[in-house]
């Protein structure tokens, strides 16, 4: 069985998302990646100590996009992955990766920031880059969500479930205000059963 290192709000919520979309049997091991001391078990599957993970049977990956990728490509076909041929390909392609690489990267210097530095350099020059270059970055989003209902148009693909992440990093811990066209996106795409059931197996 499918075993995901993670749980929580971490990017694992992404591959257990997909893993309950896809209907593919899984186990959250949970880590505690505040904990004082990392998590040796953890460690020894991630010796760079970062969720999420999975083991599947002899196959160790880490990077929550790649693992999706894998998954898609492992236990597919799935619609939540558009094949290349398909009018949708360029954008499910597109988003599937803006989502970390264009979007969540950049929130992490603006939230480690906020929540971990010191006092002196919490409002420092670099978060502040990165706030404003997400905020110009999220236009993408916004002017896609203004032509189609999911990202990469009619339906909800795996691009959803990479930049759903990324929005409600957005606006939790970063602290943004997203337009009406994104609010009503979450809302779309976090009512779907299989995102309330991997809330449910994360925590
Ligand atoms: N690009 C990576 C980012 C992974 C990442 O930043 N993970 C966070 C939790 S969501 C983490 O474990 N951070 C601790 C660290 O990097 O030391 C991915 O998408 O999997």
């Amino acid at each position: 069985m499918i075993k995901v290192w993670g749980g929580g709000t971490s990017r694992s919520l992404r591959v257990v998302w997909l893993l309950e979309e896809m209907g593919l049997p899984y186990r959250v091991r949970p880590v505690d990646m505040l904990a004082a001391e990392p998590d040796p078990a953890f460690l020894s599957v991630n010796p760079a100590n970062y969720l999420p993970a999975i083991e599947d049977g002899d196959v160790v990956m880490v990077e929550s996009i790649a693992i999706m990728e894998y998954l898609m490509a492992r236990y597919g076909p799935t619609s939540l992955a558009p094949a290349p041929d398909t009018p949708c390909f360029p954008a499910y392609q597109q988003f599937l990766h803006l989502g970390e690489a264009g979007l969540a990267t950049l929130m992490m210097p603006v939230i480690v920031s906020g929540f971990l530095a010191p006092d002196a350099e919490r409002n420092n020059w670099a978060a502040n880059w990165c706030l404003q270059s997400l905020q110009k970055r999220l236009a993408l989003v916004g002017e896609r969500l203004g032509r189609a209902p999911y990202l990469a148009g009619d339906m909800f693909t795996a691009a959803d479930i990479s930049v759903t992440y990324a929005l409600n990093l957005a606006q939790g811990p970063c602290g943004l205000t997203l337009g009406d066209a994104e609010q009503a996106y979450l809302a779309r795409t976090m009512s779907r059963a299989a995102y309330k059931r991997a809330i449910d197996r994360s925590h």
